[in-house]
């Protein structure tokens, strides 16, 4: 396939500043017809042919200002339409008129069918299946569009921008026009039509400007559509008040389809997201699914000015919007909820996430310079770590240089598709300051790590740190240049007090922030008398890894006194993870794995603190998981032997604290109205984890039955539901539990979801054979991306024992699944296809046997592009 470089990007010849869709819709036979203006660019030669995108179109007509194109004029194919000879004059009119077939469309993108809904997605590359177009994010238009339907099948016409007009036509047809008076590129273009429910609300914007918002979903499930709507005037409350960001139409809408790639889309105006992050209430979604939905709800709506008014100049700057809106979404969620425990959940995400991606062979950097398949670079390096750079960006300038900075950005790029670059300079302008160097956490791929030592002169009251950095080589990048690592620290002393020094050398120390530029620091710092604790990468400054050599007991004292709740959290994460790598090799050695019994002291301590909230308790109680494990420990991974000992030491802590453990969950026990808040959410996650705990004692499966038959909402059903089947898989208890909720949620598929990635999570070799069985229940569907990932993504990205069963069969299954998948939809199954992206990890055994998996699919017939690009970098 062909290579996409961004050192190749030039300027369209052409420009198409207004853009005239007009949709006859029907499901097998959509007509389109495009009234493009076309204005060849300034300097441009005349005879240039104009090249436009498409993909499986069938042409039906063209024209130039209003003249019938002979065939001779120009050339179609599968991809393409070349005009050969475009008029001469600047600007003209082309008359595109396709057809599509909206109900055979099961690769979801462009426009296709969901539950009998119309409804389209355009990112990337999407909008070519609809009209031939120049696909590329730096063509800005004005769109109008006219959707004609049958009124019966479509009552609701929706595109983006602003309605203007609409009405009744012969046949029992409507119509109705819509108009975006902001130039976008066509990746943002949307149409939705069909018979759906409605919730309105309004919001009146900083400036006194009233928008009418809209939700829609399918008829009945109104109801449910509260939780986002709330969420979504508080997004449009905080834009304004954290980014001085307006909304800037009429109307606002959003749309719920149950087909859908990915989370949701930020089209101008009109936001489809799948179903799974608009619906809730407190029988059918749990604490997590709440916090899901506020984010990405808060995430399409800030795209609006990040992504939207400021667009991609190319796909290699996808990070340019979707690291900055995901650091604005953080930052919106942390301002809702718990800051730290936000933190925490997004150190957790990134490390399980983003790290391993960043450390196999699927790495690449923020900005990419290389692709083949753009698809497949929405990941969490583009997201999640794109977001940490931006984060990094406002430690290094402080609040309002990088406030101001931003308002530089929003104000110089209005209207633009815009650069990494451009990004950067507005923060180089305000604050004079270079960031080359700090640039190339955009451009170098791989997890940097630094290595610290410390020793205390208490007679010369001297404090150092020897500080090294490197940044592991990664495929087609062995060798790295040195970074600008800002690294948050503090010296902690007695009690957890801040230890005071007089003067520091050898590294620029500013604000609580050591800037770490070249190999190696010796960062001495005088006046210390105390021999302090030292507390590294406070709020995880940066997204590095730390090997540290401090000892336990400074490891111990800070998980019980650092000031910084981020860094004290990860002092006792450290001392549970150091823990398991130990046990981990106690077990490969045939032994029974042992801890010392501080460790279970302090998780008791941790979980009675009531200083301490209790959603921050559960998460320092909640170990690591066994991926987590498996990245720390590194190579020669047998994801039974972590599973031992994750067992051991979770017994440990449970034998240790039994009664306390028993006497807070009974404490927790709510028995008040429900209300999804932070705070209430925080006590549900405590119950839960104390829960998995207790039900590895004596009596668990009762007890934890009983927590399921007395749940009154799906956090704690749920919750009840995963300990059953994970700890006591196969009992009476477990059973009936699961029968039970098939029973209760028979017919509401997003609820299913949830029993079946439970199931699809069950520890142990006896999984594979209940996901076969599960694929052939009614309610599962293999052309329904949120089905297909709850059984086939958790059973191969969250179940380690379970799918690397070490005779491969796990891998069979995965490799069959994912082709299946990929015959109609080959963007979900290149995604899912990652979940082997640590084949190389494994076990001699296991590894031989992944890689046979993934040569499988290599050889398979008429492997689609995102596939095959998955398989090959993992293979390479
Ligand atoms: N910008 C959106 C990405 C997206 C997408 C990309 C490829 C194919 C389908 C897709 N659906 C949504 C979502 C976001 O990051 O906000
Ligand atoms: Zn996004």
């Amino acid at each position: 396939g062909h290579v996409f470089k961004l050192e190749d990007y030039r300027p369209s010849d052409y420009l198409i500043p207004a853009t005239s869709l007009d949709f006859r819709l029907s499901p097998d036979a959509t007509h389109v017809t495009a009234l493009l203006t076309i204005e060849r660019r300034e300097g441009v030669a005349a005879a240039a042919p104009l090249v436009l995108d498409g993909d499986g179109l069938t042409l039906l007509g063209v024209a130039i200002d209003g003249r019938a194109l002979p065939a001779g004029d120009y050339e179609a194919t599968q991809d393409r339409l070349t005009i050969l000879k475009p008029p001469a004059a600047q600007s003209f009119e082309l008359r595109l008129e396709t057809e599509i077939a909206p109900s055979r469309n099961e690769a979801l993108m462009g426009l296709y069918r969901s539950s009998n809904v119309y409804c389209t997605q355009c990112e990337a590359e999407g909008f070519r299946r609809i009209t031939y177009f120049l696909d590329r994010p730096d063509i800005l238009s004005v769109y109008t569009v006219r959707i004609e339907a049958s009124h019966n099948e479509a009552p609701l016409l929706l595109s983006n921008g602003n309605p203007v007009e609409r009405g009744a036509l012969a046949n029992g047809r409507h119509y109705a026009v819509w108009h975006d008076p902001f130039p976008k590129p066509s990746y943002l273009f949307a149409l939705v039509a069909g018979a759906l429910g409605k919730v309105t609300d309004s919001f009146s914007t900083m400036s006194g400007r009233e928008v009418e918002l809209g939700i829609y979903v399918e008829p009945g499930k109104e109801r449910l559509a509260g939780y986002a709507m709330d969420a979504l005037k508080r997004s449009m409350k905080w834009d304004e008040e954290a980014f001085g960001r307006e909304y800037d139409l009429d109307v606002f809408n959003i749309v719920a389809v149950s087909d859908f790639n990915m989370g949701a889309m930020e089209n101008k105006g009109l936001n489809v997201f799948n179903d799974k992050y608009v619906l809730a209430d407190e029988e059918t979604a749990t604490d997590a699914d709440f916090a899901n939905i506020e984010a990405i709800i808060a995430h399409e709506y800030f795209h609006n000015w990040t992504g939207n008014r400021i667009t991609c100049r190319d796909w290699f700057q996808l990070c340019l919007k979707e690291g900055l809106t995901v650091y604005r979404d953080h930052e919106f969620s942390a301002d809702q909820r718990s800051r730290a425990v936000k933190r925490i959940a997004e150190v957790r995400t990134l490390r399980a996430h983003q790290f391993p991606e960043d450390q196999g062979p699927l790495a690449h950097p923020v900005r990419p310079r290389r692709y083949r398949e753009i698809n497949n670079f929405y990941t969490a390096t583009v997201y999640e770590k794109g977001s940490e750079v931006v984060r990094m960006i406002r430690t290094i300038l402080g609040p309002e240089t990088f406030r101001a900075g931003m308002d530089l950005y929003f104000e110089r790029h209005d209207g633009e598709a815009a650069t990494i670059e451009d990004f950067l300079k507005v923060f180089e302008d305000v604050s004079g300051r270079d960031l080359a160097q700090f640039a190339l956490w955009y451009h170098q791929a791989g997890t940097p790590n630094l290595t610290v030592s410390s020793a205390h002169n208490a007679a010369a009251k001297e404090f150092t740190l020897e500080i090294e950095q490197s940044v592991p080589a990664t495929p087609s990048e062995s060798r790295k240049r040195l970074m600008h690592i800002p690294l948050a620290f503090g010296l902690v002393g007695a009690g957890g007090k801040p230890v005071t020094w007089t003067a520091v050398e050898g590294a620029t120390v500013d604000d609580g922030v050591i800037h770490i530029r070249k190999r190696r620091h010796t960062v001495r710092f005088t006046g210390v008398s105390e021999r302090p604790s030292v507390s590294l990468n406070r709020g995880f400054s940066a997204p590095i890894t730390l090997s540290v050599q401090q000892k336990p007991e400074d490891q111990f004292f800070l998980a019980a006194h650092d000031s910084d709740a981020f860094s004290r959290w990860q002092a006792f994460n450290t001392l549970l993870t150091d823990a398991l790598i130990a046990a981990f090799r106690q077990v490969l050695g045939g032994k029974q794995p042992v801890f010392v019994t501080k460790l279970a002291e302090l998780a008791g301590r941790i979980a009675g603190d009531g200083m301490l909230e209790p959603a921050y308790r559960a998460l320092a109680l909640a170990l690591p998981g066994e991926a987590d494990i498996a990245r720390d420990i590194g190579k020669g991974i047998d994801p039974d032997a972590i599973f031992a000992a994750r067992e051991a030491l979770a017994r440990t802590i449970a034998e240790a604290n039994h009664e306390a453990f028993l006497a807070l969950y009974e404490d927790l026990a709510d028995n008040g109205p429900f209300s999804p808040d932070a705070a209430s959410a925080g006590r549900r996650a405590l119950r839960n984890t104390l829960l998995d705990y207790l039900a590895l004692l004596p009596g668990g499966a009762t007890l934890a039955a009983r927590h399921f038959n007395a749940a009154t909402n799906m956090t704690d059903r749920a919750g009840a539901l995963t300990v059953l089947a994970h700890r006591h898989s196969g009992t009476a208890e477990a059973e009936q539990a699961l029968a039970a909720f098939e029973a209760r949620y028979r017919g509401d598929a997003l609820v299913l979801d949830k029993w079946f990635q439970i199931q699809a999570g069950v520890p142990g070799a006896k999984t594979l054979e209940k996901v076969r069985a599960l694929m052939r229940h009614p309610a599962f569907s293999i052309a329904n991306p949120n089905r297909v990932r709850s059984l086939i993504g958790t059973f191969s990205s969250a179940n380690q024992t379970g799918f690397h069963r070490p005779d491969g069969e796990g891998y069979r299954l995965f490799a069959e699944t994912v082709l299946e998948v990929e015959k109609r939809n080959p963007q979900v199954a290149a995604r899912l296809a990652t979940a082997l992206r640590s084949w190389r990890a494994l076990e001699p055994g296991r590894q031989a046997k992944a890689k046979q998996a993934l040569l499988d699919m290599a050889k398979a017939e008429n492997l689609s592009a995102d596939l095959r690009d998955i398989v090959e970098r993992t293979l390479a």
